[in-house]
């Protein structure tokens, strides 16, 4: 084939992966760390990424956020401070995502909160702000992984976060501004590239990500219920249910995320 043929090939691949793809992935926001029961003190890397994880796709350009803490027992660590301005790859990209060494010391739960800037979608020709929380536990303590934070928007667990099997549900309840949300639509991902902390990268995907988004709606009382059919990472995405609707001149989703971590019983 010419080179130019080989060129125009390529290109047509490109634009069909693009168009292919572009109904099959979902935006989150990951707040990551690969060990989510600690037995002694340790610091834990986490990385704050905006991505497609199931897709393993392009990579979003985040902002520094507007807040980012821990909820430990009735105390909000501010984490801000805190974080490194990093670049993260993903198979076709790179882009700005954050890093953070947090020290974690005493028995129980430790609630992460992530609250990005809101990021500008021109496909969609709307701002985007997932309210994202991710759980660690030290020494096998409850310490109020069920509470709601209070935050504008979020899910709370219904099941124990950091103990997730493999063949289980996990079940959640979505809450704007502290009351439940009925028929909110969840989006739910995989983390299919695996996060590689050294390289600051994803790996190859896993799995050929399904047709269509996995999606539950919350029932009459908030709640949604999925079943876990792998290890790993598991993200769900309540859609616009925040009560913020506008950001700068243009319309705002304000979703809430929450990520748990499923392991194999073995
Ligand atoms: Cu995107």
């Amino acid at each position: 084939m010419s080179q130019s043929k080989k060129t125009a090939n390529t290109l047509l691949l490109v634009l069909w992966t693009l168009l292919y793809s572009s109904g099959a992935q979902a935006h989150f926001q990951l707040l990551y760390t690969p060990e989510v029961n600690l037995s002694k003190a340790a610091t834990l890397p986490i990385r704050l990424i905006f991505a497609h994880p199931l897709e393993n796709g392009h990579v979003m350009s985040m902002a520094r956020p507007q807040a980012f803490y821990y909820w430990h027992k009735d105390k909000r660590e501010e984490l801000l401070p805190a974080l490194t301005e990093i670049t993260w790859q993903g198979p076709s990209n790179g882009n700005t995502a954050f890093a953070a060494e947090v020290p974690i010391k005493r028995n129980g739960d430790y609630i992460f909160v992530v609250e990005p800037t809101p990021y500008f979608e021109p496909s969609e020709e709307l701002y985007i702000q997932q309210l994202t929380k991710s759980f660690v536990n030290k020494g096998g303590l409850p310490s109020g992984w069920e509470q709601p934070l209070g935050l504008k928007a979020e899910i709370v667990p219904l099941n124990k976060p950091t103990a997730i099997l493999v063949g289980s549900t996990f079940s959640g309840v979505v809450l704007s501004e502290g009351q439940p949300v009925v028929g909110a639509e969840i989006e739910i991902e995989w983390i299919n590239g695996q996060p590689d902390l050294q390289a600051n990268r994803f790996g190859a995907s896993r799995v050929t990500p399904p047709a269509s988004v996995l999606v539950a709606i919350s029932d009459a009382n908030g709640v949604f219920t999925f079943g876990i059919p792998r290890a790993g990472w598991w993200g769900f995405a309540a859609l616009g249910v925040g009560p913020d609707k506008r950001y700068q001149g243009k319309a705002l989703s304000q979703d809430a995320v929450l990520w748990i971590s499923a392991t194999e019983l073995r």
